[in-house]
């Protein structure tokens, strides 16, 4: 079975070790969120791919979702000795040898997809992992510079900052007016990932966020219609349970694009055009009826990756669902 997966950081990458569980034979080909890149001290670290990697690759550091484990922060405290900015972007040592060798292959001028199956032939993640694009794509988000504690004598003056700097630095606790996945217009699918998605038997979006991982990967131009047009049903797993995301502040970005934080509300954002099947948590039931009035199939279970049994269960649900509907 040919499964096709479109993923954000931790919400993708714990579901896929739950998908690996259910399907080991499956061939799983994983379209990664890169709108969430980065460039800093001149290196380019990509974490929605990263934690992908090295979750898959038993590399990641558990308790926190990202970085590597048994990490150490040398290089960190020496840049901060220098006075070197940001300070507010955590990478450990061992993390910067894999932005290291990304960033060199890049300026020799391997393209990004060619880098990540380089580096993934380390980890292993058991999966393809194909960025969405080779080309630059960086979310950004439109604050209020007021509420930076900048320019406090101009107020209604906006600026973006980038979405890292947003989430990570404020923790999405300034108000955002605009997510705006800067580059996305020229950017083309990267090689594979058009194919992928048309020769697919099952087409999944995990509970990854609905605005900048799942969002960015289907604002580049191609990769929506590809969806659309695919034969292989496309479904997916709440990221809402409750009103509330599982995890982080989905509901901050969801709010910047005006969509209500529910399940029902971000399978309606989907659309049935895209949406095929909807699985939402057991304790979300009275979303079932509105959202298959929205002509879309749903079903509630159990949506919380405790454990990777779990994760499993939600997975095998989920490829049931699109068996029902294809
Ligand atoms: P990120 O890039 O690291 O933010 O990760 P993703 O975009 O892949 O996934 C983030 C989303 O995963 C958040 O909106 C969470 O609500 C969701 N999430 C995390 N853990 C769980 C879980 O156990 N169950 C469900 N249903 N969603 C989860
Ligand atoms: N998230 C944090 O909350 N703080 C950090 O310092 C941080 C550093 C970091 C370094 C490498 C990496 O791959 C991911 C990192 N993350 C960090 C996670 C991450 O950037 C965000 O959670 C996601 O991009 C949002 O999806
Ligand atoms: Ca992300």
């Amino acid at each position: 079975m040919r499964i096709v997966v479109l993923a954000g950081g931790i919400g993708g990458a714990r579901f896929l070790r739950g998908l690996k569980a259910a399907e080991p034979q499956a061939d799983i080909t994983v379209v990664g969120n890169t709108g969430d890149d980065i460039h800093l001290f001149g290196l380019k670290v990509c974490p929605d791919l990263d934690t992908v990697m090295y979750t898959l690759g038993e590399g990641i550091n558990e308790e926190q979702g990202w970085g590597r484990r048994d990490e150490t922060w040398s290089i960190r405290a020496e840049m901060a000795e220098y006075g070197v900015e940001p300070t507010w972007f955590g990478l450990g040592d061992r993390d910067y040898a894999t932005h290291i060798v990304r960033t060199q292959m890049m300026s020799a001028g391997y393209p990004l997809s060619a880098v990540t199956e380089a580096l993934c032939a380390r980890w292993q993640p058991g999966v393809r992992l194909i960025p969405m694009s080779d080309d630059r794509v960086e979310t950004h988000v439109v604050v209020d510079t007021a509420e930076l504690g900048e320019d406090a004598e101009h107020p209604g003056v906006r600026r973006a900052i980038h979405f890292q700097e947003y989430w990570v630095k404020h923790r999405a606790s300034v108000t955002a007016h605009a997510i705006v996945p800067v580059g996305i217009e020229e950017a083309k699918p990267a090689p594979g990932v058009l194919a992928a998605i048309a020769e697919a038997d099952v087409i999944l979006f995990p509970p990854s966020n609905p605005v900048v991982s799942i969002g960015t990967i289907l604002g580049v131009p191609g990769i929506r219609d590809a969806l659309v047009e695919a034969s292989a049903p496309v479904v997916g797993l709440s990221p809402i349970v409750g009103g509330a995301p599982v995890r982080g502040m989905a509901d901050k970005v969801l709010e910047a694009v005006g969509v209500e934080t529910s399940a029902v509300a971000v399978a309606k954002h989907y659309g049935p055009g895209l949406l095929d099947g909807w699985l939402v948590d057991a304790t979300d039931a009275d979303a079932v009826a509105p959202v298959e009035e929205a002509g879309i199939r749903c079903r509630a279970i159990p949506l919380m990756m405790t454990d990777v049994e779990a994760t499993a269960a939600m997975a095998r649900a989920a490829l049931d669902m699109a068996a029902e509907v294809r």
